[in-house]
């Protein structure tokens, strides 16, 4: 079944020099590209993406981490993409991550883990109309 979802090459990855490859990753897989757009978090645009996390511990961690520099985001579309996307995500604790995966192949990061992929269409759907407001 045809669907969409969101990736976000966060602010390690870009810095890593990570775009090309997960972007390129997507594309082999078979995904269409629908949108793509380079931008810095602000704090409040953060907390609204992240708000389901607000009351966590590592809220503070988390949002200076992701509005310390640019990310990329990308809707793809393409059969069963929630699922498969996170999949080729992998984990979220990195060194826990299945090789092969983004972050199993690219990190050993916890909060910092690279990229970020909507965990259902619900979130998808939240998401999207935050970062493309
Ligand atoms: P995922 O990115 O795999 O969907 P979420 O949505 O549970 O993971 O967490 C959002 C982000 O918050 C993670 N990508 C990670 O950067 C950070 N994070 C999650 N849990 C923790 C934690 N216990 N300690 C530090 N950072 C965390």
């Amino acid at each position: 079944m045809s669907e969409q979802t969101l990736f976000i090459v966060k602010p390690d990855g870009v810095q890593r020099k990570l775009i090309g490859e997960i972007i390129s990753r997507f594309e082999k897989k078979g995904f269409t590209i629908l949108k793509l757009k380079m931008f810095t978090f602000t704090k409040e645009l953060a907390t609204e993406f992240y708000s389901v996390h607000k009351d966590k511990p590592f809220f503070g961690e988390l949002l200076e981490y992701m509005t310390s520099g640019p990310v990329v985001v990308t809707v793809v579309e393409g059969n069963n993409a929630v699922a498969t996307t996170r999949q080729m995500v992998g984990a979220t604790k990195s060194f826990e991550a299945e090789p092969g995966s983004i972050r199993g192949d690219f990190g050993l990061g916890f909060t910092e883990n690279i990229i970020h992929a909507s965990d259902s269409t619900e979130s998808f759907d939240k998401e999207v109309s935050v970062v493309f407001k």
